[in-house]
């Protein structure tokens, strides 16, 4: 097949999803052509099967607000149209879905009919698509997809109660690919990091609101009581700084590293012991299961589609959102015990394969055959 990506070329999970599919399909000899307005993050190799396509929008001094949306539009239908693409599959409904719409209707002018599957991420629906700003338009090019994924049940609930939709919409969740995450002997690195072997700790994330990473703090404080222990926070966003005053007020800085964003994370989740993850909801949770992949039990909140990847008792444990007591308890229960601790290790790991590339890949391969075939 010949296939279009669509996606935000940046390290959210979205962009992380879409540009690992279009690798792998390029890996099972799909031609795989990315459009999006700078080289996605993780693309960062060459392989024959696969091409990037920039979206370059003019300036023009009228403008306060270039028109990205108009611009991918016009690239789509350029790309679709020269490269003869069999299906176009946008991630994240906003602009994308829109925009694929409308190079739809353009490229019918040409006697061509494009296939298109939107894939919903999360924040597409239960925070942004939702504000009565976008609302209409997420409805309409949600039903005007010819295929429509969701990477949870709850997110495809979600989905169906705010939204009035009449497609039918498919859960394919997010997968991992375990020739990249796996845990890795790094023991240097542990010692770095933990000179007193003490527990290690991690917290992933773009430090947005929605993530709480206030909680994580919190919760390692009680957790510091029980256990010795380090805390890691990778990434970077608007609640870093305030998170670095809290450790200050709380005085734990000397147990808490914030490393920024890092291109190794399997690296770094290899010598973690347990991960946190007290979001106020995710739509799957695709950075917990990067760690159960490198073999690390998850704390968790209940929240959106994580009961559908955290097995509470099994790999990890979850809490009401806001409940780091809950939270700090569960995980002494996990660290304070080396046996306990491996078991939940290696649970972690067993759970994670559900959620392999090789077993989530021929899902929307298939998935793009049956949606080309119905049109
Ligand atoms: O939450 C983020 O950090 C980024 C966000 C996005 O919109 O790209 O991630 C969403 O999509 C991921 C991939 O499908 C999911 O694993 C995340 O759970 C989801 N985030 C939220 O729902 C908050």
């Amino acid at each position: 097949m010949k296939i279009g990506i669509v996606c935000y070329p940046t390290f959210g999970g979205s962009g992380v999803v879409a540009t690992e599919l279009g690798k792998a399909l390029a890996g099972e000899g799909h031609q795989v052509h990315f459009i999006t307005y700078s080289q996605p993050a993780r693309l960062d190799f060459f392989s024959s099967n696969l091409y990037y396509h920039e979206v370059s929008v003019r300036d023009y001094p009228l403008f306060d607000y270039a028109p990205y949306e108009s611009a991918l539009a016009s690239k789509l239908v350029d790309v679709v149209r020269f490269e003869q693409l069999d299906i176009l599959h946008v991630h994240y409904a906003i602009p994308h879905a829109s925009a694929a719409f409308m190079a739809k209707q353009i490229l019918e002018t040409y006697g061509i009919n494009i296939p298109v599957v939107t894939t919903l991420h999360g924040t597409d629906i239960t925070l942004v698509g939702k504000d009565p700003t976008y609302k209409p338009v997420v409805t309409f090019s949600i039903n005007k997809s010819d295929g429509v994924t969701t990477v949870s049940e709850n997110l495809r609930e979600d989905t169906m109660k705010h939204f009035d939709i009449q497609n039918e919409i498919r859960v394919i969740p997010n997968f991992i690919d375990f020739t990249r995450f796996s845990s890795r002997p790094k023991e240097h690195f542990k010692k770095a990091i933990a000179p007193g072997n003490e527990r290690i700790l991690i917290h992933t994330s773009n430090f947005r609101k929605v993530k709480r990473t206030a909680d994580v703090i919190k919760m390692f404080r009680l957790i510091l009581d029980k256990i010795p222990s380090k805390l890691l926070m990778v990434g970077d966003g608007p609640d870093r700084a305030n998170n670095e005053m809290l450790c200050r007020d709380l005085g734990i800085c000397d147990h808490v590293r914030f490393l920024g964003k890092q291109d190794a994370i399997e690296e770094i989740l290899s010598v973690s012991d347990l991960f946190l993850m007290p979001s106020e909801t995710e739509s799957f949770g695709l950075a917990a299961l990067e760690a159960m992949a490198c073999r690390v039990p998850i704390i968790t909140s209940n929240a959106g589609g994580l009961p559908e990847l955290n097995i509470d008792g099994f790999c990890g444990y979850m809490s009401d959102v806001g409940d780091v007591e809950d939270m700090a308890a569960k995980a002494i229960q996990i660290l304070q015990d080396d046996v306990i601790l491996e078991q939940f290790k290696t649970n972690a790991f067993t759970r994670a394969q559900d959620f392999d590339l090789k077993k989530i890949l021929p899902v929307y391969i298939d998935y793009y055959t049956e949606v080309i075939a119905s049109k």
